[in-house]
């Protein structure tokens, strides 16, 4: 218990700190211009575009960073200018939910903040197993680890189209599960803390149609010390 604690205070208060900026400092005034005038603005990613070579190649994250993302930026900036949500954080307009948004927001919009948290939860000190009180979650709610990144790959690669593969705390419990095209849980009210982008953008230049082998690759490049700080935050944060 004690040491359960020790972390806890630990966790907290890195996530204190990362707090806001934990979705890959979404606020934050970094950015790479070329979006148009608005309230959102593309974040830099936490690391250079080669940082998770080989498993993700150069050119795919330049293009998907400073193209695609930028461009769910710019339209989202379109999308809500001269409205109520120009004044609301992303997070707060995904969670009046999918159906409540107006397509433009919440295609743009699901496209910012998933890939905004996407870049987050990669590293190229990642990979491995996550451990603490995360991976206990895993093997009782999945049986062991192995079984939950079954799980997760079965609902990554059975995503007809474009989509996302999520892990997500919704009310202290674990679910897995896919979204199709930039749906997410945010717009559910359900807290994501592992996401991986299926869309054929995300892998096609390395992996061409085989997004089998994109996933596996993928697991090389998970942060789990933050996803770890991100199920802390969900289970025992306040909202
Ligand atoms: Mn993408």
């Amino acid at each position: 218990m004690k040491i359960l604690m020790d972390r806890r205070s630990f966790l907290m208060g890195a996530v204190a700190s990362a707090g806001a900026a934990a979705l890959a400092g979404i606020a934050s005034g970094r950015t790479l211009a070329a979006e148009e005038s608005g309230p959102f603005t593309l974040p830099a990613l936490p690391y250079p575009y080669d940082a998770l070579e080989p498993h993700i190649d150069a050119r795919t994250m330049e293009i998907h960073h400073s193209k695609h993302h930028a461009a769910y930026v710019t339209n989202l900036n379109a999308a809500v200018r001269g409205t109520p949500m120009e004044r609301m954080t992303i997070e707060q307009i995904m969670r009046r939910g999918a159906e409540n948004l107006p397509a433009a927001v919440r295609n743009n919009g699901g496209g910012h903040i998933n890939h905004a948290f996407f870049w987050n939860i990669m590293s190229p000190n990642g990979g491995g197993e996550p451990g603490g009180e995360l991976r206990k979650a895993i093997e009782k709610t999945y049986g062991s680890f192995a079984q939950f990144r079954e799980k997760f790959e079965r609902e990554a690669k059975g995503r007809f189209g474009s989509g996302w593969a999520w892990l997500a705390v919704k009310r202290g419990r674990l679910e897995c599960y896919s979204t199709p095209n930039q749906d997410n849980p945010w717009m559910q009210g359900i807290e994501p803390i592992l996401g991986l982008d299926v869309w054929e953008h995300a892998y096609y230049l390395k992996y061409q149609n085989r997004r089998a082998d994109y996933i596996s690759a993928w697991w090389n490049v998970v942060d789990w010390g933050k996803v770890e700080q991100l199920f802390y935050r969900a289970v025992y944060g306040q909202r």
